[in-house]
């Protein structure tokens, strides 16, 4: 009897989730895009650079979709001599995890002249990015934004009068290529902070500076035009404001006027007000703003760095009050931002950011699996490098997705990484005694539809007193914000601590220095899934590691993610 009720209410189920697909995919749409990636001259800054394109523009076009869309990307590589790959940050990638753009991870690098298909569904509504994930291209300029609209008739917890998009970025006058050789070369040549920063691709270098490399630098090349946002006094405006950095963390905002934090990581929050707002790279939010300041005149929109020692001047825009001329500059110095080491104003505004009220999503109360990463810099062989746990991670040639799935041995290290480090003893305010990591291709294997706790652990770099902000980024998931603290993290009294009422959750969150950061994820979503500090240079020096869930449920791979390491081999066989 009972076996029958429930076969009968299993049956109604099953015809109301058919009945919720029918009408789903009635609304639901493909949205079709051709990318032609390509070196191009540009110059974002006044300052002529080859600089990476989508259909010749930096940032490329902007992905608009509604929620529950698919969104179908040919990507044509067109860089005659360099690969390429592009991950759609922020959007989990549920049944499509070939589609994650993960050079190594899953899938094989697109070569120069191959057309690679990305395929999959936006399955929330929210603001998210899409940038390259081969070596260090994003930072070339291959990066764009994705908006995605709510459901028809769908109510958000706000409103406004007009939608806007914000994309801020870090800029070197130096190629990645001369950047990626200082980073593995002895002696370790760093980056270096930014010569600019740019806001919608456009910024402002002064050209009568001493340059690095020479070159062409003009200050009335339209391309280095200020981006402006046009707004008609007492209307409000959603901005979309996503960070694509690819080492600053920055401060944004627009001068005389408020913001009220509204969307993180395509979540709503409990809204709050802020003069002025941190962004850490590969984080996006939306906020709202009135235009209700004098409308005689234009106000300023600015970035600029913190939580690194400034050398770059504030990145700039126009808030142009209509119907004032848009390149009529306001009559004030842009604003300089708050001091770049408040560490406890940063702290302070990240654990602000909480789930709004009418939207939470309670995490579990507890979780199956803990893992504690202390994150250092290290030195193997002499190279500088960041570690996890002393492990330096290091991609294999063969991508992980096809070598699990596949069974293919020997592609990565099987041994699993540390769980944890002798948190008791490890002092994290002194530059380790021993600072000699190893490096590793293995991975954390988690077992499926577990709830993991993963513990950012910071601690003093190979400088004295010295301590970065690392934004981390998980890929595949949306993990609850648990907690944030100063100092180390300990697991009898801080676990306690945990906010089970109202995490935010999110794909990239800061770990401030000296500080720690907790999060809680559900392992649900079967796939080989990246973890790491989107410091674009961090990653390069092993500041990463990776995830593997029920990828056993995994669909049949396309062929078209094979052809390097040992998958040519599944070619050649016709699999
Ligand atoms: C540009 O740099 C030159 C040389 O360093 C300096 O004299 C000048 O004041 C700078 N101009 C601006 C607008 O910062
Ligand atoms: C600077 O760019 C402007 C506009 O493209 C052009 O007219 C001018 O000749 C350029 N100046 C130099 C010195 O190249
Ligand atoms: C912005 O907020 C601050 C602090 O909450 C307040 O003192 C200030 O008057 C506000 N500014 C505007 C333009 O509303
Ligand atoms: C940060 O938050 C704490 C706790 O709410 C508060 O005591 C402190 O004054 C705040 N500090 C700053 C600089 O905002
Ligand atoms: C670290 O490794 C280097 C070789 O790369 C070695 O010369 C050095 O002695 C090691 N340092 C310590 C403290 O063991
Ligand atoms: C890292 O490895 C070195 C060399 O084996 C060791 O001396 C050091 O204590 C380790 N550090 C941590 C955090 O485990
Ligand atoms: C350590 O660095 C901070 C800036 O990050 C600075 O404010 C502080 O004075 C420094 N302390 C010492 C002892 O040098
Ligand atoms: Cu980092």
């Amino acid at each position: 009897m009972a076996a029958v009720l429930h076969g009968c209410r299993r049956s109604f189920l099953v015809t109301l989730l058919l009945l919720l697909a029918i009408a789903l995919s009635a609304e639901a749409k493909i949205r079709h895009y051709r990318f032609h990636v390509a070196y191009q001259y540009k110059s974002p800054d006044c300052f002529q650079k080859l600089s990476v394109t989508i259909n010749g523009q930096s940032p490329g076009p902007t992905i608009i979709a509604g929620q529950g869309d698919t969104v179908v990307v040919e990507v044509n590589n067109g860089l005659l001599t360099e690969n390429t790959a592009i991950h759609w940050h922020g959007i989990r990638q549920i049944g499509t995890p070939w589609s994650d753009g993960t050079e190594g991870i899953t899938q094989c690098p697109i070569a120069p002249g191959e057309t690679f298909v990305y395929k999959f569904v936006v399955d929330r509504a929210g603001t998210y990015m899409y940038h390259a994930h081969y070596g260090m291209q994003r930072s070339a300029g291959l990066y764009g934004m994705i908006k995605v609209a709510v459901p028809e008739g769908a109510v958000e917890p706000f409103s406004y009068d007009y939608d806007r998009s914000i994309i801020v970025n870090d800029w070197w006058h130096k190629s990645t290529y001369d950047q990626a050789a200082g980073l593995s070369s002895i002696p370790f040549v760093f980056v270096g902070e930014p010569q600019s920063l740019l806001i919608n691709g456009r910024g402002r270098f002064n050209c009568s500076m001493p340059s690095t490399t020479g070159g062409v630098c003009n200050l009335t090349n339209p391309d280095c035009s200020p981006s402006v946002f046009t707004v008609v006094p007492g209307k409000t405006y959603r901005f979309r404001i996503a960070s694509v950095t690819s080492l600053s963390a920055l401060n944004f905002g627009f001068e005389g006027h408020n913001m009220t934090v509204v969307e993180a990581d395509g979540h709503y929050v409990k809204p709050f007000v802020v003069e002025n707002l941190n962004l850490y790279s590969g984080e996006t939010y939306s906020v709202i703003v009135k235009a209700d300041q004098d409308p005689s005149r234009n106000y300023w929109a600015s970035v600029n760095v913190v939580a690194r020692k400034p050398s770059t001047a504030t990145g700039t825009a126009i808030l142009n009050y209509y119907p004032n001329h848009p390149s009529k500059l306001p009559p004030t110095t842009p604003p300089a931002g708050p001091q770049w080491d408040d560490t406890i104003v940063r702290f302070n505004q990240s654990t602000a950011i909480r789930a709004h009220p009418d939207h939470v999503e309670p995490p579990p109360p507890t979780s199956d699996r803990t893992i504690i990463l202390l994150n250092t810099q290290n030195r193997i062989d002499g190279h500088t490098r960041w570690a996890l746990n002393n492990v330096s991670f290091t991609l294999p040639h063969t991508p992980y997705l096809i070598a699990l799935k596949h069974k293919l041995k020997h592609v990565f290290d099987s041994k699993p990484p540390p769980e944890s480090y002798d948190y008791r003893s490890y002092d994290i305010q002194s530059i380790p005694s021993n600072p000699n990591a190893t490096s590793s291709s293995s991975i954390y294997r988690l077992d499926f539809d577990s709830t993991v706790d993963v513990i950012l652990q910071n601690a003093n770099t190979l400088n004295p007193n010295n301590s970065e902000t690392h934004p981390w980024h998980l890929h595949g998931h949306d993990f609850w914000v648990m907690g944030y603290g100063t100092g180390k993290f300990d697991p009898s009294v801080d676990v306690a601590s945990f906010n089970l009422v109202d995490p935010i959750q999110k794909n990239t969150v800061p770990l401030h220095p000296y500080g720690w950061t907790a999060l809680r994820f559900r392992a649900d979503n079967p796939g080989v899934w990246a973890f790491h500090c989107h410091i674009e240079s961090h990653f390069f020096m092993g500041m990463g590691m990776v995830f593997e869930e029920g990828v056993e449920k995994v669909g049949r791979l396309p062929r078209s993610i094979m052809g390097c390491g040992e998958s040519k081999r599944l070619i050649t066989k016709n699999l």
